[in-house]
């Protein structure tokens, strides 16, 4: 797909002044980042992509057990929504987690050790597809009840603000999640203590098969109204919008620009999980091939490069070479790494006793000998 095509299937931006000041950013071009700089974000959609597709194939030969949610299609969002972002700064999200955590600085090696269940798991194969972790680069989790994660990303932009640090929160869910509870329990306060938290609404149109405009009577911009939070539309298809606005909107919340909510728009390329159609009763088969052929962010990428001089088709089969060993090497680890020691059934999962009671450190006391405790 040419640039002008790119151009033309781009969803309106909303820009200009917002509520309370905050501008949402946009109007990035090209030519505003280096070679070097648009190499890196092809070569990190590639390695997503690339990854998401391994993961598929040991999936369907059974190397990988449990729920599977891939994030083909979205690719640009998960790089453009989340490299801004400093390494102490934190990102919590849904179940569809696999390239945010990758985005977030995890190595693909520990990610598809825990999506195969291994002990050199990011969460030592306990939590596998769905539980990604890596406290570490400051990724949250990897949460599979959706809009559970929502209100741990307004403690954690609590935190920053208590501590006086200028760290920020930045807090994934999908469309589904915006008629839970907790998302109005968490904009809510995170406005009325003006918190550092972005709350970004990765709307691919779908919750598992149900359109967003059956179980909304408003468009998703307008879902934050009436907390007094800013809202913002990005074409999150579009890696060089995406991470330029979010470059942008960080530094503003960073100086104290309060909650800010996003509306990434995305469209997701393959079923809801490894155990669903890519398409069905809920969309056809045309509309789905018909977003690939013109909203894939690898190709729109790809292509205005291509015409800009700025890579040669060698140059991407090099990178792409590259990028499929580095999978097959991540595979490799998983591959090669022993299961969880059943010994250690009971370390970091919340029935851990240690010297402080219970896990959370909440001052309770296990029963000695019952790894579990036993007061409630
Ligand atoms: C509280 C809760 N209700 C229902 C489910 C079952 N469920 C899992 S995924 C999903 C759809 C979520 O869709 P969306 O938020 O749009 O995210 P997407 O899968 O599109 O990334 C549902 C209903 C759940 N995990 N948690
Ligand atoms: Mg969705």
């Amino acid at each position: 797909m040419g640039t002008a095509e790119a151009e033309a299937t781009k969803p309106s931006k909303t820009s200009g002044e917002n509520g309370n000041g905050t501008s949402s950013p946009g109007g990035a071009k090209l030519g505003d980042f280096s070679k070097e700089e648009l190499h890196r974000f092809m070569r990190a959609m590639l390695l997503f992509r690339r990854f998401e597709e391994k993961a598929e194939e040991a999936y369907a030969i059974g190397k990988i057990g449990g729920f599977c949610h891939l994030h083909i299609g979205q690719e640009a969002g998960a790089l453009g929504l989340i490299d801004p972002l400093r390494q102490d700064d934190w990102v919590i999200t849904a179940y569809r987690d696999h390239t945010q955590a990758l985005a977030k600085g995890l190595e693909p090696g520990p990610v598809m050790a825990e999506l195969y269940g291994r002990d050199t798991g990011s969460s030592r194969g306990k939590g596998g597809s769905m539980h990604i972790f890596g406290a570490e680069q400051g990724f949250m989790g990897g949460h599979g009840i959706v809009g559970a994660q929502m209100p741990m990303a307004a403690g954690m932009a609590f935190a920053a603000k208590y501590r006086g640090t200028d760290q920020v929160c930045v807090c994934f869910m999908g469309d589904a999640a915006v008629n839970q509870g907790a998302f109005l329990e968490s904009l809510n306060m995170a406005a009325i203590w003006k918190l550092p938290a972005i709350f970004v609404v990765e709307n691919n149109e779908y919750g598992m098969g149900t359109a967003f405009s059956r179980v909304s009577a408003v468009p998703m911009i307008q879902r934050a109204d009436s907390f007094g939070v800013p809202a913002h539309t990005v074409d999150a298809q579009d890696i060089i919008e995406t991470w330029s606005f979010m470059d942008d909107l960080v530094k503003q919340v960073r100086e104290g620009a309060g909650p800010q909510f996003v509306e990434a728009r995305t469209y997701r390329f393959k079923g809801h999980s490894m155990s669903d159609p890519v398409s069905g009763t809920y969309r056809s088969k045309e509309e789905v091939d018909g977003r690939v052929k013109e909203q894939d962010p690898i190709a729109i990428l790809r292509n205005r490069l291509f015409e800009a001089d700025l890579m040669t088709e060698e140059e991407l089969d090099a990178m792409d070479d590259e990028v499929r060993k580095e999978v097959d090497e991540a595979a490799d680890f998983a591959d090669e790494a022993p299961l969880p020691d059943p010994a250690e059934l009971y370390s970091h999962v919340y029935a851990e006793i240690n010297e402080h009671g219970r896990l959370f450190f909440d001052g309770r006391d296990g029963e000695a000998g019952h790894p579990g405790g036993g007061k409630d």
